[in-house]
């Protein structure tokens, strides 16, 4: 799937599944995207891939995937590296506030909007066009996490900001920083109310809206609520998951002593 093409799903109100790939293994990376999800979003935050492992889980993805990349930190160098690998949207965590998701947004693009650095050693063979310097704005999506109590006090003047594409919510940090008794408890009524702040001031100042969820009810609470992108789980909480229901289930079959 192409940007353009993503964008014209987003208009045509398609939600578009994602999943994230914290082992940093090329083979689970692939394996998500043949399975079906038609986006990753590959975790240089917390996932245990380091840079040098970027490169093969990107190559991993069959072309229809779209592969979100989340840099480990608000680093000009770690967008314009995402990017220059073929990176299809970058992610940027723990923002706190517009001057903070000005300077991300301006290290993702070329001048004049920003201060990219011309370079694209990979992404450039990777699109449909012949020239991506003047196409550069379909090769990638911009999109920040909102996950801290600052952030959310900030979104109006976030949402605003030119050449940002995307609000992510991030249920864990944020009822972290919200300091909510439960992570990412989407019964609890002021997690809920921070989300619906999110998708709201996304839609008002025609951003998309995306947030991570672990849960298939939340997964369904948040297409309900109407994010544009809903990441489901990880490569490796379903592995954990389904290895420690295996295990448990052939513990059960042994005649008790
Ligand atoms: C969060 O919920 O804090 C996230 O960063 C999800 O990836
Ligand atoms: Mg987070």
């Amino acid at each position: 799937m192409t940007i353009p093409e993503l964008k014209a799903g987003f208009a045509n109100n398609e939600v578009l599944f994602n999943i994230l790939l914290s082992s940093g293994d090329p083979f689970l990376a692939e394996l998500s995207a043949r399975a079906g999800y038609p986006s990753v979003m590959i975790d240089m935050q917390h996932g245990l891939q380091h840079a040098d492992k970027l490169l093969p889980v990107l190559q991993a993805l069959p072309d229809a995937t779209i592969p979100f990349v989340r840099i480990p930190w608000n680093d000009p160098a770690a967008a314009m590296k995402a990017l220059d690998a073929g990176a299809g949207g970058v992610i940027c965590p723990m923002v706190n506030n517009a001057a903070e998701v000005r300077q991300f947004v301006r290290s993702c693009h070329y001048p004049p909007l920003g201060i990219r650095s011309f370079g694209p050693i990979r992404t450039q063979y990777l699109g449909k066009s012949s020239d991506y310097f003047a196409h550069a704005r379909d090769h990638f999506l911009t999109s920040v996490m909102i996950e801290t109590a600052e952030a959310l006090n900030d979104i109006e003047a976030i949402a605003c900001t030119e050449g940002l594409d995307m609000l992510f919510a991030g249920p864990f940090d944020l009822s972290v920083s919200l300091q909510r008794p439960q992570r990412a408890d989407f019964s609890d009524p002021v997690l809920i109310d921070a989300l619906q702040k999110i998708q709201a001031a996304a839609k008002k100042y025609d951003k998309y809206s995306a947030i991570f969820t672990v849960k298939e009810a939340d997964a369904e609470l948040a297409i309900k609520m109407g994010f544009n992108m809903v990441a489901f789980q990880s490569d490796t909480g379903l592995y954990a998951h389904a290895v420690k229901t295996a295990i448990d289930n052939l513990k059960n079959m042994l005649p008790a002593s």
